[in-house]
């Protein structure tokens, strides 16, 4: 997408309504789970590159622009000091799901703090670090905008009902009689009288 121009959505063409938010492009390897995750329950997204530090115009323009272009959910992740995800909720009433990101070798406890930490009055709904939280803010996603959608709340519950049967078959698999070796009685350790006549047997 061309993050310089939003001119607002083609009418016909069904425009995204998730818009993620990436500080750089090197937070791209991580954050396709994202954007996957969407495109499994059909979402339509989009996928950009803005930093509240690098680019403040360029954010800016973005984040006013994201209501009238009909975006309902936001997904900011960025690493080190990321201010990425509050700067978009200080800029939009809609709800901003931040992904903290590992950039510096600090596993991602660095961006956890920066993003989650908000203050009163401007929450960011902030997931777990790196892939998990891509996928997971993906599927909060969803699951704030199934709240006024009754078949997107149908999606969710069939994702839901397919990943427990998946840990039911791993824990039938578990619970299935093992092999075990015939069992033998206890092992008697000789009485002490046993051991005396063996000895007097062996002199
Ligand atoms: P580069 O790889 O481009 O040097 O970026 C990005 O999200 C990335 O993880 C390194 C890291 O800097 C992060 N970044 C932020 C912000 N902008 C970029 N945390 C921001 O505005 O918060």
């Amino acid at each position: 997408m061309d993050t310089t121009s939003f001119r607002g959505p083609r009418p016909e063409v069904p425009g995204p309504v998730v818009g993620i938010v990436l500080g750089s492009d090197s937070d791209r390897p991580v954050m396709e789970e994202a954007a996957r995750t969407l495109a499994e329950f059909g979402i339509a997204h989009e996928l950009v590159v803005a930093s509240a530090h690098r680019s403040p115009d360029l954010l800016d323009r973005y984040a006013h622009s994201v209501e009238a272009r009909g975006i309902r959910v936001l997904i900011a992740a960025a690493g080190g000091a990321a201010h990425l995800a509050g700067a978009l909720a200080a800029r939009t009433v809609l709800p901003v799901i931040g992904v903290p990101l590992d950039a510096t070798g600090l596993g991602g406890l660095d961006a956890l703090l920066s993003t989650v930490q908000m203050p009163p009055g401007v929450p960011v709904a902030t997931v777990s670090t790196g892939s998990w939280g891509a996928r997971n803010a993906a599927i909060l996603a969803v699951q704030m905008l199934a709240a006024s959608d009754p078949d997107l709340r149908e999606r969710l519950r069939e994702f839901k009902a397919n990943m427990a049967r998946k840990i039911e078959d791993m824990a039938q698999g578990l619970s299935k009689p093992a092999v075990t070796a015939r069992p033998e009685g206890p092992k008697q350790s000789p009485s002490s009288e046993e051991i005396a006549s063996s000895l007097r047997s062996s002199q």
